[in-house]
């Protein structure tokens, strides 16, 4: 990244990126019939949770400290969870409340009780739908489709562009990204067309580092090396966003797979090296086949939620300011094992180098050191006994201003 870029985020991206975590749902049909990708061919007949509550799902999200929802509205085999008029093949035809009932609707009107921020998955690649070949037609009907559901659906802060199986595909994005714009031009963008935020290229959710926020180069999915091309007017200021399931690697909710439900150190590592570089993170639940998000998730979710409370959410002592140099004094000799930064984005990314010391018997240290810092940087270290912290800040574009240096007692993590 030259030392010439200074890109500055639009304030629709500095408050996505105040959001930090979301929580991602996948359900459909696969939920009913332990696959991952339908092929578009299965029956909309196996579509019925016997007792789907999206408010449980949405609670979730908000007792564990998740900022936004993202729902998968469609995924690739084309079932829609709304009551769409683009196509049968969708919850109308679904013996669940007697083919009447809408899952978007539901989420819609559980996030906006509860004060959630609301997303959604749209794929545009559709297994269904025929007119698929034909791009002019499928173009048209895939903008029917976002037009229902980006108008009828209250406030969206973020459609999620997934690329899997659209390597390739040409899209009409101009009237694609014009239906967005139209519609909710506060919502995100995600990787496709022209985004406003871009895939931190892995479903592993963890970020690079550093992560600049500035324009990268991002894939198209995971099954391809292809890189996704964007369209004139995509912002220089482009952060990401990281998405891991919280079952190994199912999205959506198999019967006895729970021995893959990650561990809490594991989800605690995805936590530090995608929010904790500055990224946004979007962990994956799956509702079973009843509708419910099974209890043993909920459990291991609260687990992860108060071990990183514990870690991060009391600092010992902080600072702020602009200039090349902050101190933390603490009150007694501390056992310290992690620091979070985080600069002023709205001024763009302006620290380019830093470090971190500790004073040790009247001698500084360096404990670690770094480029990006941007919305927000943790940094754990193995603990040390110290009195005092320095940032340092070496090479910067334009004054930096720090706005949190926080020490945190070492935990075990
Ligand atoms: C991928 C998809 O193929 C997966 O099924 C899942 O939806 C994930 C979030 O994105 O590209």
């Amino acid at each position: 990244m030259s030392n010439l870029d200074l890109a500055i985020p639009s304030p629709q991206q500095v408050a996505w990126q105040n959001l930090e975590l979301g929580l991602f749902v996948h359900f459909g049909l696969n939920t009913f019939l332990n696959q991952e990708w339908g092929d578009g061919t299965d029956s909309p007949k196996v579509f019925n949770p016997t007792s789907l509550d999206a408010k449980q799902w949405v609670k979730v999200a908000k007792d564990m400290g998740f900022k936004y929802f993202m729902l998968t509205a469609k995924h690739h085999d084309g079932f829609c969870l709304w009551q769409t008029e683009t196509t049968n093949y969708s919850v109308k035809s679904s013996p669940w409340k007697n083919g009447e009932g809408d899952v978007v609707r539901e989420c819609a009107d559980a996030c906006e009780q509860l004060g959630m921020p609301f997303g959604l998955y749209i794929s545009p690649w559709d297994r269904h739908e025929p007119c698929y070949k034909d791009k002019e037609a499928y173009d048209s009907f895939y903008c029917k489709q976002l037009t229902e559901l980006l108008t009828k659906y209250g406030p969206i802060v973020e459609v999620w562009f997934d690329g899997a199986g659209s390597e390739g595909r040409e899209y009409n994005w101009e009237r694609i990204i014009g239906t967005v714009k139209k519609y909710q031009p506060d919502a995100m963008i995600f990787n496709m067309g022209q985004p406003t935020i871009r895939w931190a290229g892995n479903e592993d959710g963890i970020a690079p580092d550093p992560c600049w926020n500035s324009r990268q180069t991002s894939k198209v999915s995971m099954f391809s090396k292809e890189e996704s091309t964007w369209l004139p007017g995509t912002p220089e200021w482009l952060p990401a966003e990281c998405d891991v399931p919280i079952r190994g690697d199912h999205w959506f909710w198999h019967e006895h797979d729970e021995e893959r439900l990650r561990s809490v150190s594991n989800l605690v590592e995805i936590y530090e090296k995608s929010v904790g570089r500055g990224a946004n993170l979007l962990l994956n639940v799956a509702p079973n086949h009843h509708g419910l998000i099974p209890e043993i998730d909920i459990d291991r979710l609260n687990e992860w939620k108060t071990t990183i409370n514990q870690a991060f959410s009391k600092p010992v002592a902080s600072a702020s300011g602009g200039g090349y140099e902050l101190i933390l004094e603490l009150d007694q000799e501390s056992k310290i094992g992690a620091v979070i930064l985080k600069e002023q984005i709205r001024m763009g990314e302006r620290v380019r180098s830093y470090k971190i010391e500790a004073l040790l018997h009247d001698t500084w240290h360096t404990i670690t050191e770094g480029t990006a810092i941007g919305h927000k940087r943790i940094h754990s270290f193995q603990a040390i006994q110290t009195t005092k912290l320095r940032l340092t800040v070496g090479e910067t574009v334009g004054k930096p201003e720090i706005t949190e240096f926080s020490a945190f007692i070492s935990v075990n993590l």
